[in-house]
């Protein structure tokens, strides 16, 4: 007999089957390869390609890839970045491993490597999410150490800069064409950062994958606000079978679209990564109707055979890919509007 259970695998088979072949991967596989969003993924990627080419675990790359830029001085995502309005610095981060193992800290202050505690809560704790005080007495416990309080030279300008007007308008993440590949992100001539996250997806030499996010949030935010990028299944998702997504833009928006686990779908359908990102992109578009063009939100993915893409809402939007010594290169996203 033709049972109902058979009949559901032989259907999504053909389903896959199907998709792959309508969307044929822009870019065959590559494996080990690492992906991250904004140039500042550059360094963090070369930081990454050190334990994948030793054959080393996509977790470790992704965690070590991204405190590149959490240790990189003035810069949008760390300790030295912009602050909520009350004048704190407060960090996101999160981190997913190759057996859906996963851990985040939310709204965590004076502490270098969110990342870091982010993944002791994965690995020592029976959580996945720490908030706030608990987070940050998790970490001192973990022998965290607890950094001087206050803000840097260049985020205390932009505060009392801020506190003029104390108007809350988050700009549209862009990319600074002049200052790619500096030595750190820069601000913009408006005084903003271009943005404030790094998220980092890799697929090592053993097939397995993992993807890493860490931010100071949106700068100037209210007390107490987390964006997408320490939940998990928004700004960062994996699932080994499948592939590996991350987030950067305005978080709500991609909290309220599922948007890593909603990319995620779209590839186990058998989409390529690129059009799997545009899938999900375009069903925040259709949410946002015309206030759509007032935000930023974008998207990369890799899938199980190392091939990657991503889309971003509006232009400006760049990503690092490094599969190689020599191949660390940043691509242009496409974009919808
Ligand atoms: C947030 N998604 O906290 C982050 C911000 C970001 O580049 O990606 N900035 O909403």
């Amino acid at each position: 007999m033709f049972s109902r259970r058979k009949f559901l695998q032989v259907g999504s088979l053909g389903i896959g089957s199907f998709s792959i072949a309508g969307f044929a991967p822009k870019y065959a596989g590559k494996k080990p390869i690492v992906l991250s969003t904004w140039d500042a993924g550059i360094r963090a990627n070369k930081a990454a390609w050190n334990v994948l080419k030793n054959n080393g675990r996509a977790l470790d790359a992704v965690e070590q890839g991204v405190m590149v830029t959490e240790n990189e001085q003035n810069c949008c995502v760390g300790l030295g970045a912009n602050p909520d309005r009350d004048g704190y610095v407060t960090l996101d981060a999160s981190i997913m491993d190759e057996f859906a193992n996963c851990g985040s800290v939310a709204c965590l202050e004076r502490i270098k490597h969110p990342i870091s505690v982010a993944r002791k809560v994965m690995e020592n704790t029976p959580h996945v999410m720490l908030v706030g005080q608990g987070a940050q007495q998790f970490a001192l416990s973990q022998g965290f150490t607890l950094e001087k309080d206050g803000l840097s030279e260049g985020a205390e300008r932009e505060y009392k800069k801020w506190l003029q007007k104390s108007e809350y308008k988050p700009g549209i993440n862009r990319e600074n064409k002049e200052n790619q590949i500096a030595a750190a992100p820069a601000r913009l001539s408006d005084g903003s950062w271009n943005h404030d996250t790094i998220g980092m997806i890799a697929l090592d030499a053993n097939g397995n994958l993992s993807g890493s996010c860490t931010t100071s949030g949106m700068g100037f935010k209210m007390r107490g606000r987390v964006g997408d990028s320490p939940i998990i299944g928004a700004g960062l998702f994996v699932d080994n079978e499948v592939g590996a997504v991350v987030a950067t833009g305005q978080g709500e928006d991609i909290i309220r679209m599922g948007g890593a686990h909603t990319v995620m779908e779209f590839m186990r359908q058998g989409l390529s990564p690129e059009m799997a990102c545009k899938k999900a992109i375009e069903r925040l578009l259709k949410i946002k109707g015309s206030k759509a063009k007032e935000i930023q939100a974008c998207m990369i993915a890799i899938n199980k055979q190392g091939t990657y893409g991503g889309y971003a809402l509006q232009k400006g939007f760049n990503y690092a890919v490094c599969y190689a010594d020599d191949k660390n290169i940043l691509v242009d996203s496409k974009f919808l509007i």
